[in-house]
């Protein structure tokens, strides 16, 4: 596995490790309830969760394969092959994959075999005293091991070669034209009360979600994005090209269609960036397109209805996020970003391509996988303060939270405790349609248990229903709610 890694990192190409690449292959094989799963349990985290669970079981198999091969010497050499054909499999089948991505998974196996047959011949009595034995044996591990760890070190330096983040510090965005710019977020937007999340979210604390093991490391000198498919002028744009068009500043609140009643996979950013509509009216769409099938550097495809990307809405190719370039993690150099629509059907990360189709034509990732084709964000709202279990003393209780509905807008928001009737909550104010918007009421609580509950109201005057359904497949909805102790 060392010299794998030493072998990817040598060739530039991170994502050819083995290692990376049947993890990458296991992502995209994994069932959907599995991957919910793991989003619900592990959040952000779920990426080290699947490659310690990866390590664990190579280690397994390796002390499977050792055994096996103290018996029967070519069934630990084909035990190893094994292993390398999966590697080399995987490498093989990443959608960004090219023939040299087998090699490490070639180098890996051979120095594997080789370190196999040296311990193996150190491990096999000669005729030498015991403690000669004992000697070879230990000089043999012991260098098998120093070699593996300095390799893996040495690959994971070479790999560090690929990161941009040098390059994304010297990116200079331009200041978008004074009536371009996003007015400013109303005074009271944040309701300020401890617990409550910040109204524009910091990049730092941005919920991520996405397929991508390895984040992709695309350099703006080389990046172009294609525009390309039913359209009349097929075009390809660099990144200077990208930031001598006119931009535009939004604040838009993105919404993971993973997202649980309650959940937190959802942030408010300022948005920099192109309109896509105007892009896209400059290739010319052809009538019969009703999808915008967009591609990452890493390969993942998302399919976009284009209706809502041509009607009128902020969608955009955004260049940075909260005044500083996008975050390599949220998809550096560019990225699209729609209004209204759950992230898997609108929002890729570090795009380069753009197909005009239709649905019935190609389908996207996560539609392959039985998500829906249409995807509009559902109205959803949460309790924040007090938090779940909380313990607050009786009398005046500031209860509030964060509700969303993006392109729609939240009309209203309404809180009952226990069995009570239904209150109208006072609605911070917000700078448009796009975005979540917070809120708060005032209640006399008396000692006891209580459940608070909370649902809100989009601007069509739709309800958000109470019956409760799974994120799967098309989001989740349902009532929040939360059990507090009055004292
Ligand atoms: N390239 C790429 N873009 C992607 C994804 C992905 O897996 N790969 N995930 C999408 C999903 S499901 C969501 S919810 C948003 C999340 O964006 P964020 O990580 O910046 O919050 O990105 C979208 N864009
Ligand atoms: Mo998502």
């Amino acid at each position: 596995m060392g010299a794998a890694e030493l072998a990817a990192g040598a060739i530039r190409r991170p994502r050819s490790s083995p290692l990376f690449a049947v993890g990458a292959g296991f992502i995209d094989l994994t069932p959907v309830w599995l991957k919910d799963f793991a989003i619900r349990h592990f959040g952000t985290n779920d990426k080290t969760v699947l490659l310690s669970g990866l390590a664990a079981g190579l280690v397994v198999a390796a002390i499977a394969v050792g055994l096996l091969a103290r018996r029967w010497r070519w069934a630990g050499l084909a035990g190893l092959a094994c292993f390398g054909l999966v590697g080399l499999v995987a490498a093989l089948t990443r959608p960004t994959a090219a023939a040299v991505d087998a090699l490490p998974a070639v180098v890996g196996t051979a120095a594997g075999m080789l370190a196999l047959l040296v311990l193996l011949r150190a491990s096999t009595p000669a005729a030498v005293t015991d403690g000669e034995h004992r000697r070879r044996l230990l000089l043999a591990g012991a260098g098998t091991v120093a070699f593996a760890a300095a390799s893996a070190a040495g690959g994971r330096l070479l790999m560090a070669r690929t990161n941009v983040a040098a390059l994304r510090a010297r990116v200079r965005l331009p200041v978008p034209a004074p009536s371009n710019q996003a007015s400013s977020v109303p005074l009271g937007a944040q309701v300020p009360l401890a617990g409550m999340p910040r109204f524009t979210t910091p990049n730092n604390d941005f919920y991520r979600v996405d397929t991508a093991l390895l984040l992709p490391q695309v350099d703006p000198g080389g990046w172009t994005l294609r525009v390309h498919g039913m359209v009349a002028r097929p075009m390809e744009i660099t990144f200077d090209e990208l930031l001598r068009r006119p931009l535009i500043e939004r604040d838009i609140t993105l919404a993971c269609v993973s997202n649980e009643v309650g959940g937190r996979l959802a942030g408010n950013a300022r948005w920099l960036g192109v309109p896509l509509a105007a892009l896209l009216r400059e290739a010319g769409v052809e009538s019969g397109a009703d999808q915008l099938l967009s591609r990452s550097a890493d390969g993942m495809t998302l399919g976009t209805p284009l209706d809502a990307v041509l009607d009128g809405r902020d969608a955009l190719l955004a260049v940075g996020m909260n005044g500083e370039p996008l975050p390599i993690a949220h998809g550096f150099p560019a990225r699209m970003v729609v209004p209204g629509l759950y992230g898997y059907v609108s929002a890729t990360k570090w795009v380069v391509d753009l197909k005009v189709t239709r649905f019935a034509t190609d389908r996207a990732y996560w539609r392959r996988r039985g998500y829906a084709e249409q995807a509009p964000v559902k109205t959803f709202s949460r309790i924040d303060v007090p938090a779940p279990l909380a313990k607050v003393s009786a009398g005046r209780v500031m209860v509030a939270g964060t509700a969303w509905a993006q392109h729609r807008g939240v009309a209203a928001v309404q809180v009952q405790v226990d069995d009570g009737p239904w209150r109208e909550a006072r609605l911070a104010p917000v700078p448009g349609l796009d975005t979540w918007r917070q809120w708060v009421i005032e209640w006399n609580a008396v000692p006891g248990s209580h459940t608070l509950r909370v649902r809100a109201t989009d601007g069509t005057g739709a309800t958000q229903p109470q019956e409760r359904a799974r994120p799967f497949p098309d989001g989740a909805t349902g009532w929040h709610s939360v059990v507090i102790t009055v004292t």
